[in-house]
């Protein structure tokens, strides 16, 4: 069955449950044996010295949380090289750009754990090459368990925002024209992801061309 495409704006495409829930098991497995492993979850430290409220895991490249760069370790933490982007995830993010009509070649996802608490403020993604925010190549990102109401601004901070219920399955591309639109996560609703996936919370995979060196 194809899939459901709603266009937000032009270039903010909702894709809802592109994935099945066998999709979404084994993405929450990988996920789990990361962030558990030896190089694993972590809550980001910002520039101002206030903690993120999410559990964080980059793959492919590090993102900084006080410099705002990519790096190959994991320079505000514990030093460590960020874990590889494993194949079986970046495909599943070039599926589903290619579904809203882009194209992908990720070199990083930054996953985040959300606890019923979680919320993420509004924010642009624009720390990746410039000549990738300038084609609008896209974001793509995948929900996995608890609902999400996300929020879509537009290009300042102050522009009016659309809250997107994002829930377990669902994708979701920033791209073209909506590449840098503002975007955050107001809040998470408990309880609300299919209980077979076995998560309390929500897990966000996010997935980003241009932050290699
Ligand atoms: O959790 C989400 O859906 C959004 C994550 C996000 O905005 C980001 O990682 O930059």
């Amino acid at each position: 069955m194809p899939t459901a495409r709603m266009e937000i704006y032009p270039g903010a495409v909702l894709l809802p449950g592109i994935l099945s829930r066998g999709e979404q098991r084994d993405l929450v497995q990988v996920c789990r044996a990361i962030g558990t492993g030896a190089t694993g979850w972590y809550v980001p430290t910002v520039r101002g010295g206030g903690q993120m409220r999410v559990r964080m895991l980059c793959l492919g490249r590090h993102w900084n949380a006080r410099t705002y760069r990519y790096e190959a370790c994991r320079a505000d933490y514990d030093g460590r090289p960020a874990p590889p982007l494993p194949a079986a995830l970046s495909s599943v993010a070039v599926r589903i750009a290619e579904a809203a009509g882009m194209g992908l070649t990720p070199d990083v996802c930054i996953v985040n754990y959300y606890d019923a608490a979680g919320k993420m403020g509004l924010h642009q993604d624009k720390d990746e090459r410039q000549e990738t925010l300038d084609a609008g190549i896209p974001i793509v990102s995948v929900s996995l368990g608890d609902t999400a109401k996300f929020l879509v601004g537009g290009l300042r901070r102050r522009d009016p925002k659309v809250m997107v219920p994002l829930a377990s399955g669902d994708g979701f591309v920033l791209g073209g024209e909506s590449r840098l639109r503002f975007h955050g996560v107001a809040a998470i609703v408990p309880r609300t992801g299919p209980a077979d996936l076995g998560l309390d919370g929500r897990l966000s995979l996010t997935f980003r061309e241009g932050a290699a060196a």
